[in-house]
């Protein structure tokens, strides 16, 4: 078949190269940015994403910004966001786009997948009347749509494109059963036939909101042990070792990403419209938008200590990437941070070595030199060789550990003021 892939990011373009590499299909990726697909062209890889960047190496596949390309498409594959807007209501018109152009080719028997995350409800309610009203053919009829949603764990090192299991449903059975045998020609582990599209697409909001709300308990949990004198890592560690009916989660300065905090508000949003008021999952989410403001709090209280206020303070924020060792910022809780430390007059250093542009130095070392305070917001690798050594000839009095990923008892016997969250 000849298969099309759109949005070449790091969830597509995996999804491509996976494609090109396990089956016999040929394999378009179209992207609409002209400077991506030309990095792809040279076979460099525009994500993180090891697996990616050796698929490229090995396989190539028509790859174009042209869109006169995706004409004849068996399958036509949508991978572009689906973000959150400011008052957090989805921002589907990327997708809308994305369906918008394939509506100027699709034909009769082809089929139109969203891998993108999306509320229940988007394929019949929006993909459906677009194509519908653009093409005059009917979906379930002369055409399919599907969804299959997408799972990548950026960063991840055991699961990717290739063995992480899938759902997918579409307009019609049979169609549903083509496309499960075609993700299975190329992901080995199970692919779930699902009877309709509202099921698959409340299946990845499930997912993503059960881990908000794991994570928001944590949170408030941390906020609770913090004036209880309990340390809740060594809680959670605790409680990790029950083999069943328990899965640990930890608190930490924010919840960022594409995915999980943006997720819940796909559900709260639609579930609004027809009438129910999902409560606990906006509190789960007022609790994790809460945690960069605590991060501020612990910070103040350490400077305290020392008779000093934020304000005029020389403080390094190490990290603005949403996720350890990826370069990505989406909705990231360091970009509140950073932005509540300077509104507090905050002297601020910032350094992430993934985001120079973002860093007002270019190391570490430089980061550390003048500093009184330091907030740990991301726990990439580099920061975690941060020890009571490395500070000794730094002015450095006060750690906050947004991300409890220091050792805390060296501190502590260092004579430093180390505060991680609930830890
Ligand atoms: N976080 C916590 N405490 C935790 C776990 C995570 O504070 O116990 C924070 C992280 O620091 C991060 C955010 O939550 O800021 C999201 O963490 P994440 O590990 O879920 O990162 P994502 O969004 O890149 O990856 C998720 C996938 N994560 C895992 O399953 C481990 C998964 O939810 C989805 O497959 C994927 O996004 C997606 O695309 O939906």
């Amino acid at each position: 078949m000849k298969v099309t892939v759109i949005g070449l990011g790091y969830v597509g373009l995996p999804l491509a190269c996976a494609i090109a590499r396990k089956t016999k299909h040929s394999v378009v990726g179209y992207d609409i940015s002209e400077e991506k697909i030309e990095i792809i062209k040279k076979r460099e890889c525009p994500i993180d994403d090891e697996q990616c960047e050796k698929d490229l190496k090995e396989i190539s596949f028509n790859c174009t910004s042209n869109s006169e390309q995706i004409r004849g498409s068996d399958i036509y594959i949508v991978c572009v966001p689906t973000p959150v807007l400011n008052d957090y209501t989805p921002n589907l018109e990327p997708l809308k786009e994305a369906v918008l152009e394939i509506s100027k080719f699709l034909e009769k028997g082809q089929t139109v997948v969203i891998e993108s995350t999306i509320n229940p409800g988007v394929c019949e309610e929006i993909v459906k009347p677009l194509l519908e009203e653009k093409t005059a053919l009917k979906a379930g009829v002369d055409f399919d749509i599907a969804h299959c949603p997408e799972r990548i764990n950026p960063g991840d090192p055991v699961w990717n494109v290739y063995n992480i299991p899938r759902n997918v449903g579409s307009t019609r059975a049979e169609t549903t059963k083509m496309l499960a045998d075609f993700y299975r020609s190329f992901i080995d582990n199970e692919v779930n036939e699902m009877p309709d599209l509202k099921s698959v697409e409340a299946t990845k909001i499930i997912e993503n909101t059960f881990r908000d709300i794991n994570i928001a308990f944590v949170n408030e949990l941390a906020k609770s042990f913090d004036v209880l004198g309990i340390d809740l890592v060594t809680v959670i560690k605790g409680a990790a070792n029950k083999p069943f009916a328990f899965m640990p989660h930890y608190p930490s300065c924010g919840v960022g990403g594409h995915c999980i905090p943006v997720d819940p508000y796909f559900l709260i949003e639609r579930a609004k419209k027809s009438g129910f008021d999902h409560k606990y999952l906006k509190l789960a989410r007022e609790i994790n938008n809460s945690m960069p403001f605590y991060t501020i709090e612990l910070l103040a209280n350490g400077l305290n200590e020392f008779e000093k206020s934020i304000k005029g303070a020389k403080i390094a924020l190490l990290g603005m990437s949403y996720k350890a060792d990826v370069g990505d910022i989406r909705e990231s809780p360091s970009l509140k941070i950073e932005k509540l430390l300077l509104k507090s007059g905050a002297n601020l250093t910032v350094f992430d070595p993934y985001f120079p542009l973002l860093s007002n130095v270019s190391n570490l070392k430089d980061a550390l030199k003048d500093a009184f305070a330091i907030v740990i917001a991301t726990d990439h690798k580099e920061f975690l060789n941060i020890n009571p050594e490395m500070l000794a000839n730094t002015k450095v009095k006060v750690i906050i550990d947004g991300k409890n990923c220091l050792n805390k008892s060296a501190f502590k016997e260092a004579g430093f003021y180390y505060k991680g969250i609930g830890h």
